[in-house]
């Protein structure tokens, strides 16, 4: 099933910190697109049958907090 899931991201100051969660989230297995928001500090990721919380796993293996929205 297609689904998309927002996530709150905290600790992200520049582009590169941008680079890295968009590509963190990619990483996760079923990810289809994830586009993260510096200023609104939130990611919006596409894809089919991922696990929600491998994100959130994912996210802070590189470093920064994340959490799912409601
Ligand atoms: Mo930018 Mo982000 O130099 O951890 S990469 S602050």
């Amino acid at each position: 099933m297609a689904k998309v899931v927002e996530l709150a991201i905290e600790g992200m100051t520049c582009e590169h910190c941008v680079n890295s969660v968009t590509k963190a989230l990619r990483s996760v297995p079923g990810v289809r697109e994830a586009h993260v928001s510096l200023e609104a500090k939130s990611a919006r990721v596409e894809g089919d049958d991922f696990d929600p919380q491998a994100l959130v796993s994912a996210v802070r293996e590189e470093g920064y907090e994340a959490s799912l929205k409601a």
